[in-house]
C-alpha cells in the first residue's frame, strides 16, 4: 500500500492517491468527511478554519460504495483559493508584494534556498500544515480497513503549553473529541485553555505532545529482519513527517532511560491459554514487532511558526534585518494534531497488515487473518 498527496495551502485543491486497499472494502464519503470535521476542530485554531468546511470527492477507485482494488483518487477543495486568486493563479502575473522575511522555524528560508525560489511563498504553500486534510482522508480509507479486522485508533492530549493532564483512569474517544482541547483531564483541559488565551494577547503560538494508541493488534505487524520493516522506525518516520512535530515515543521510553532493565520489561506470563503481560511499558512493540499489547506511541509539537508578534529575520532580497512576514495562522494546533498523528498512524498499521496478511480483495485478507490466528492457537 502506498500514498500520496498533493496541493498548496491556497491553491485549488488537495488531491491525494491511495493504492494497494484490496477490493470489496465498504466506503462512505460521510465516514471521511466526519474525520476532516475532527481535524478541522480545537481550541486555538485561527480564521482560515472558519472558511473552510473540508469534504472529499471521490475520483477514482470507488463504486457504489465499495473499492475495487485500483488506486482511490480523493479531492478536497480549499474554499479559500477564491480569495487568492490573484496570489496562487497556477498561471498569469502575481499581485503584490513576495514573501521576502522568513519565518524562524518554518521552512521558508532553507526551502527558498534549495528550490532557487525569490518568492518564499512557494515554498511555504506546501509546507503548511493544511496538507493535513489529505492525509486524515487517505488516514480515514485505511482506518476503515482496520476497523472491520477490529483495530481502533484514538488520541488525546497529554501536554499543552506546559500544562500537564493527569495520566486517565480509562479513555473514551467520545469524551476526548467533545473536549474543546481533546485532553481527557478536565481540570488541565481548562488550564489548556487559559494558556492558549494568554499565548493569543501576547502573538504568540503553543505546543504539545499527544499520545495515540491503537487496540486490538495482532501479534506480528513489521518485523525485526531489516531496519526499515520494524514498526518502531516506521510510526517514528509518519508521525515526524507532520508538521511540527519534532518528537517521537515508543512507549515510556524517555523514562525508561533512567531505569534498570529489570524495573522496565513487561514480564511475559501465561493465562488462560494465552500469553499475558501485567504492564506495557514497551507500548506494545517488541523487536519492531507487535506483540498484541496496546500500541502506544506519543509525539511533541513545537509551538508554530507564525508568529503575530515576529521573532527577527532577514529579508532575503536585501539581506537587511526585518522582523518576519506576519502571516495568519492558528495559536496551537495540538488538539488537530491528533486527528492527524491517528491518521498516519492508521495508514502505517494498514500497510503493515496487508504486507503480512496480503489480499487483492478483503475476502482474502481476511482469509489469511483467520490461518495465521488458528496457528498461533496452543
Ligand atoms: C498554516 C496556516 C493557517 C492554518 C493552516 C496551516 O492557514 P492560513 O495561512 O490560511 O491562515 O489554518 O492550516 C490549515 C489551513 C489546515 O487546514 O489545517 C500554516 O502555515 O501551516
Amino acid at each position: 500500500m502506498r500514498y500520496l498527496t498533493a496541493g498548496e495551502s491556497h491553491g485549488p485543491a488537495l488531491v491525494g492517491i491511495i493504492e494497494g486497499m484490496p477490493a470489496g472494502l465498504r466506503l462512505a464519503k460521510e465516514q471521511v468527511d466526519a474525520e476532516l470535521a475532527r481535524r478541522q476542530g480545537g481550541y486555538g485554531r485561527g480564521m482560515r478554519m472558519k472558511i473552510e468546511r473540508d469534504e472529499i470527492e471521490w475520483l477514482a477507485g470507488v463504486r457504489f460504495g465499495e473499492t475495487i482494488g485500483s488506486p482511490i483518487a480523493i479531492l478536497i477543495r480549499n474554499r479559500d483559493h477564491a480569495n487568492w486568486l490573484d496570489r496562487m493563479a497556477p498561471e498569469g502575473e502575481p499581485a503584490g508584494r513576495p514573501f521576502t522575511r522568513p519565518r524562524p522555524g518554518h521552512a521558508d528560508l532553507a526551502g527558498a534556498q534549495k528550490y532557487d525560489r525569490q518568492d518564499a511563498r512557494d515554498i511555504l504553500e506546501r509546507a503548511s500544515a493544511r496538507e493535513t486534510a489529505m492525509r486524515v482522508a487517505l488516514g480515514a480509507i485505511a482506518r476503515t480497513f482496520l476497523g472491520a479486522f477490529g483495530i481502533q485508533i484514538l488520541s488525546h492530549v497529554v501536554a499543552l503549553g506546559g500544562v500537564e493532564a493527569l495520566p486517565p483512569e480509562r479513555l473514551d474517544a467520545g469524551e476526548i473529541d467533545r473536549s474543546p482541547v481533546r485532553c481527557a483531564d478536565p481540570a488541565a483541559a481548562e488550564r489548556m485553555m487559559r494558556a492558549i488565551d494568554e499565548a493569543q494577547l501576547h502573538g504568540d503560538t503553543l505546543g504539545g505532545v499527544v499520545e495515540v494508541i491503537a487496540t486490538g493488534l495482532p501479534v506480528g505487524l513489521g518485523s525485526h529482519v531489516q531496519w526499515d520493516r520494524k514498526i518502531d522506525g516506521r510510526l517514528a518516520q509518519a508521525f515526524m513527517a507532520i508538521p511540527a512535530i519534532k518528537g517521537v515515543e515508543i512507549g515510556a521510553a524517555f523514562w525508561s532511560a533512567g531505569q534498570s532493565g529489570s524495573a522496565v520489561h513487561d514480564e511475559i506470563l501465561y493465562e488462560e491459554g494465552r500469553y499475558a503481560r501485567p504492564t506495557n511499558r514497551a507500548g506494545g512493540s517488541e523487536g519492531g514487532v507487535t506483540n498484541g499489547q496496546p500500541l502506544v506511541a506519543r509525539a511533541a509539537m513545537k509551538p508554530l511558526s507564525s508568529l503575530r508578534r515576529p521573532l527577527r529575520s532577514v529579508d532575503i532580497d536585501s539581506k537587511e534585518p526585518f522582523l518576519a512576514q506576519v502571516e495568519r495562522s492558528d495559536i496551537t494546533a495540538v488538539p488537530a494534531a491528533g486527528v492527524v498523528l491517528e491518521a498516519v498512524m492508521a495508514l502505517e498499521l494498514a500497510d503493515l497488515f496487508l504486507e503480512k496478511f496480503g489480499g487483492d480483495s478483503i475476502g482474502d485478507t481476511a482469509a489469511a487473518l483467520r490461518h495465521y490466528a488458528e496457528r498461533l492457537q496452543p
